[in-house]
This record gives structure tokens, sequence and C-alpha cells, in this order.
């Protein structure tokens, strides 16, 4: 039995990583940080009993800012695979916290190799490190592929600029199995609340349920190349499989501006979003509704800018070229981006129908700082 470590397997892609290779009878061992709330909601249904002698899913508290419990860890399992996923994601987030998320993104990185290193596994256990097309960040080429060079963009990239690095230099110095997915924008249900597409897709239907009037976002101008987080968790462990290490941009092909994806969200639901307006006083109105069950007025305003939401750096265009991927891993996106919304707008309306009925019912409901 093949045994895997997932850091970060809290977060969206830690969740459906967790399922696909215990699907694939991997024993899983998740590192999880304590916090002070219960934090493992995404992975709650693929819970074993501890006690149980043929557990498969075994989590271990850990930080990837401390390197003595990652030795432990990586000593007392002996991997033949580590998924390095654990990071502050939130670009935005990562300009009000940089030397926290340098210490995290990237020698966090670091850790993880070493640890694989002087415990004398380098020729064992293979590596996947979580890099990003924020490494692009300003257009150098398009579409970005392998060869395109870097320009990151805000503290988390930087940040993930060198765990990129410090990833292929291994490799090259310790003959490491030690792989770089590049990989450009991947959503799902499960995605965190505060990244734009769930925040749209929650936003629109808390306004359908009438739990609110609008949104309001940031740069409406941004283009993603948005994919779903299931396809790209099966990316990663095909890299794993491969006879040697590389590394490989994961992404549609496809962009899309943000505003775009406001637009599809809406119209899932049977709801016309026309913008008027421009830059800051840019605004969404709804021109039709032709839901049977949820009536938005027409005219109503659903969508404002906030400057709030903009960066202090943005990366404008991303949109990848996954033909490496494809030639070399047998790797192809199944869902395109109206499953993906579709997917991710149905879900939040069952999330928020439960909490309407919670609200009916005189109980709290939980809020987010968006
Ligand atoms: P999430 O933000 O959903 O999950 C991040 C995970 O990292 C969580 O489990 C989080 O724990 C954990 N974590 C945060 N800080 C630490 C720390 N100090 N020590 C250990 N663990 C930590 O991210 P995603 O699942 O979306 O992304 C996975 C990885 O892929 C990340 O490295 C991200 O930067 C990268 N990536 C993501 C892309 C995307 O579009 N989703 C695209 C390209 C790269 P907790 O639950 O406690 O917060
Ligand atoms: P990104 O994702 O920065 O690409 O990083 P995010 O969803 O946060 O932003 C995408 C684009 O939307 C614009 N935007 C907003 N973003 C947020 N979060 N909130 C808003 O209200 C809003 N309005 C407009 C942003 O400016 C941006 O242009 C994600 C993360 O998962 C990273 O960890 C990962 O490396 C990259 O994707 C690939």
């Amino acid at each position: 039995m093949k045994r895997a470590i997932i850091t970060g397997i809290t977060g969206q892609d830690g969740a459906y990583l967790a399922e696909l290779l215990l699907s694939k009878g991997y024993e899983v061992h998740g590192i999880k940080r304590r916090s002070s709330l219960i934090n493992t909601d995404r992975i709650d249904h693929l819970y074993q009993d501890p006690h149980d002698e043929n557990v498969r899913l075994v989590l271990h508290y850990g930080d990837l800012t401390d390197s003595t419990n990652l030795i432990r860890i990586v000593q007392q399992v002996q991997p033949d695979e580590i998924y390095n996923l654990g990071a502050m994601s939130h670009v935005k987030v990562s300009f009000d916290t940089p030397e926290y998320v340098a210490d995290v993104d990237g020698v966090g990185t670091l850790r993880i190799l070493e640890a694989v290193r002087i415990l004398g596994l380098a020729k064992k256990t293979r590596i996947y490190q979580a890099s990003t097309s924020e490494l692009y960040g300003l257009v150098q080429e398009v579409p970005q592929r392998e060869t395109t060079p870097f320009y990151p963009r805000s503290p988390y990239a930087v940040a993930k600029l060198y765990g990129y690095w410090i990833t292929v230099n291994y490799r090259e110095a310790y003959g490491m199995f030690a792989c770089n997915g590049i990989l450009f924008n991947h959503e799902s249900p499960l995605r965190g609340e505060t990244f734009v597409t769930r925040k749209i897709t929650r936003g629109v239907a808390q306004i359908v349920l009438g739990m609110r009037e609008n949104i309001a976002l940031g740069n409406l101008d941004a283009k993603r190349d948005w994919g779903h987080a299931k396809d790209y968790v099966e990316a990663m462990w095909r890299m794993l499989q491969q006879d040697a290490p590389d590394d490989y941009v994961i992404a549609t092909g496809v962009t899309t501006t943000v505003r775009e994806f406001v637009r599809l969200a809406f119209a899932e639901l049977g709801i016309e979003v026309a913008f008027t307006g421009e830059g800051i006083e840019e605004k969404g109105i709804v021109v039709a509704c032709h839901h049977p069950d949820f009536q938005v007025p027409t005219g109503q305003e659903v969508v404002q800018v906030d400057e709030r939401y903009f960066r202090p750096t943005e990366v404008e265009l991303l949109i990848g070229d996954p033909s490496k991927a494809k030639t070399q891993l047998g790797w192809a996106p199944r869902y395109d981006l109206a499953a993906l919304v579709q997917e991710m707008v149905q879900a939040d309306v069952l999330l928020f129908q439960r909490d309407a009925y919670l609200q009916a019912g005189g109980h709290a409901v939980l809020q987010t700082y968006e």
C-alpha cells in the first residue's frame, strides 16, 4: 500500500486529493494546523475512526513554519509521495501578511524538501509542489506555458517563486523526484468563501433567497482560466506517477472575465444581469428574471464595485496552455466553465436554503467577512 502525506489537507485541493488517493488504495496522512475551532469540514465525509487498526486516513498536527514537526511526521510515515498543498493562498491577503507568506509558502517548501533529504528519503519520496499561474503575473506571453518567463506581482507569488525554484534546485542537486504543478485557478463548491468565484456564487444564492441585496466586488476586468479542482488534483497525482520528474502547466486554455463569471452565475438561475457605468461607478443590474421560484425585481442593483477589493498590483490576464500535460500525462479537464458554474451555484443555493430555514426558525447563521 502506498503512503502519502498531504500538507494543506483541510483546504479545497487537500480534500479532493485525499478523496482521490483513498479511492486508489493509498494510506493518507494529512498535516493539519491546530485551530481554536475545528476546521476539518471539507474532509469530515472521509473521517475514519483513528482507533480502527485498518485506518487509512490519519491526521497529524503540524505547521509548515515548524520544521521539527515536519521532520518527525516524515520520519514516522516514510511516505512514497508528499503533496505540498499547505499555503496562505489568498493573493490579496498576502499584501497584509507578506512575511508570514514568505515563511509558509516559500521557506515551508524548503522545510519539506529538507526533511526528505536529511532523513535519507531523497530516492524514495516523490514530492509535488503546489506552484501557481500567479508566477506569470505581468503578461509576458499568451497563452502561458512552462517556458514563459515569470513576473510575480504579489508577496504570495514571490513566495511561490521561491517554492518553485527550490523544488527545481533539489531535483537537480540531489536527484529528487520533485515536480512543480503550475496550476491555473481551480474552483469548486469547496472553494474558500473569499475567492472571487465562490464569493459570487454565494452572493447569487443569497440574493435569490432574499438574504441580501447585492455583492461588492473589485476588478471586474480581470481574466482567469478557471477549471474544476477535482480535475486538477488528478493531474497532481499523474505527475508523481511518471518515469521522471518534471514541471507542468495545468489549465483549461479558456479565459473569462470576472464580470462574465458574474453574468453566468446569475444566468444559471434564470436571472439576466447587464452592466452599466465604468470603473468604480460600474453596476450590475437585473434586466429580467425567468426563474419560477426566485423573484429578483428588474432594476435591482445586484453588483457594485468597491475599491477595497482592488490589489496594489494586479494580475490582469491568465490563460494557460496545457499541451504538455495533455501529451505527457494524458490529462485533460472534464469540466468546462458552464458545468463548474452550475455545480457551484446549485451547491450554494442548497447551502443558503438551509441557512434561510435556520434563520426563519430564529437561529443565528454564520456571517462571512469577504
Ligand atoms: P486553500 O486555501 O483552500 O487551502 C490551504 C491549506 O493550507 C489549508 O489546509 C490550510 O489550513 C493550510 N495551511 C495554511 N497555512 C498553513 C501553515 N502555516 N502550515 C500548514 N498548513 C497551512 O488552498 P487550495 O486548496 O485552493 O490550494 C492548495 C495549494 O495550491 C495552495 O498551496 C495554493 O497556494 C496552491 N494553488 C491553488 C490554486 C487554486 O486555484 N486553488 C491554483 C494554484 C496553486 P487551514 O484549513 O487551517 O487554513
Ligand atoms: P487569484 O484568485 O488572486 O487569482 O488567486 P481570486 O479569486 O482571489 O481573484 C481572482 C481575480 O478576481 C478579482 N476580483 C476579486 N477577487 C476577490 N478575491 N474578491 C473580490 O471581491 C474580487 N473582485 C474582483 C481579483 O482582483 C483577481 O484578479 C487564486 C488563489 O487560489 C491562489 O492561491 C492561486 O495561486 C491562484 O488563484 C492561481
